[in-house]
């Protein structure tokens, strides 16, 4: 698994999202509704540990869409592990997917979109959704972002109609406005085939097109060290905020513990 071998008539679409926001999934329900191809878990720990890519049967009514002359190339999705989610190796994820990105550039095939994923119904939206959010955006740019498709899972979560439609306001009206405004879709994604080739056709008119590149790869293709480009930047301080707070947390329970221990001697 990693990089597919592509050819220059290929394409890509890159899928993002933090850990559990389905993203395996979506990928399954196109690909192979019966067979988990990529790896999905119900758990509270990260499943995707590694960047992977899954050819788009060419029997797939996807391939109907495209306009007749960019027919002759296939499309790979591309699941990516959560930024977020193994603290350390973030960065390692992310220097993968910039490996893939500069292969398919070499081979001289298209990045022909990006989805990026965002749960219904997470607690709040807090400090890291947005982090993760900004690092989605650049790694778009703005041109890119006619390419990009912003999808909610897990509505079925709830089955108040108003309480979906409050959330599906608040991320369209504020978290995602910009990106919105900048030409990417947003769409409902449910767990099923069905919802998933609807969100996969979204992208049949443009998949194949040679038009605007993602701004990671603008950067990328002028220095190939995935920790000089905008999105690496912010993950490494992303992590490095992240392992402070953890350091500073340990500091002050053995602080606790020691207080303790001094009033018990
Ligand atoms: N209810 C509901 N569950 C979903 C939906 N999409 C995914 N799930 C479930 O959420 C869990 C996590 O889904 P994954 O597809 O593994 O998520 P992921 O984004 O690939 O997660 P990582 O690989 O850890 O980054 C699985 O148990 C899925 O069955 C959805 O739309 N609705
Ligand atoms: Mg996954």
């Amino acid at each position: 698994m990693g990089t597919p071998d592509l050819n220059s008539r290929d394409s890509i679409i890159l899928v993002f999202g933090r850990t559990g926001s389905g993203k395996s999934t979506f990928i399954n329900n196109v690909i192979d509704p019966e067979h988990e191809v990529a790896p999905t878990d119900p758990g509270f720990d990260s499943c995707t540990e590694q960047v992977g890519s899954y050819l788009v049967p060419l029997e797939h009514p996807f391939y109907q869409h495209v306009p007749k002359s960019m027919r002759s190339g296939r499309l790979f999705l591309v699941d990516t592990p959560g930024f977020d989610a193994f603290q350390g190796n973030a960065s390692r994820a992310f220097e993968e997917v910039c490996k893939m990105l500069i292969s398919v550039n070499d081979k001289g095939a298209q990045v022909g979109g990006m989805v990026y994923l965002c749960r219904c119904f997470p607690s709040k939206v807090g400090g890291e959704h947005l982090a993760d959010l900004r690092v989605f955006r650049e790694i778009c740019g703005t041109a890119f972002l006619q390419k990009a498709v912003l999808c909610v899972t897990g509505s079925n979560l709830c089955n108040r109609k108003e309480v979906i439609e409050n959330r599906l306001t608040g991320l369209r009206d504020k978290y995602w406005a910009s990106l919105i405004e900048g030409g990417a879709q947003m769409k409902l994604l449910e767990n099923t085939p069905d919802s998933a080739n609807e969100v996969l056709i979204t992208f049949a008119q443009s998949a194949f097109r040679r038009d605007h590149l993602p701004a990671l790869l603008e950067q990328l293709k002028h220095d190939h060290n995935p920790q000089s480009t905008i999105p690496g930047k912010i993950i490494r301080r992303n992590w490095i905020r992240q392992l402070t707070g953890k350091t500073l947390d340990y500091m002050r329970k053995l602080l606790g513990l020691n207080r303790m221990f001094v009033k018990s001697v």
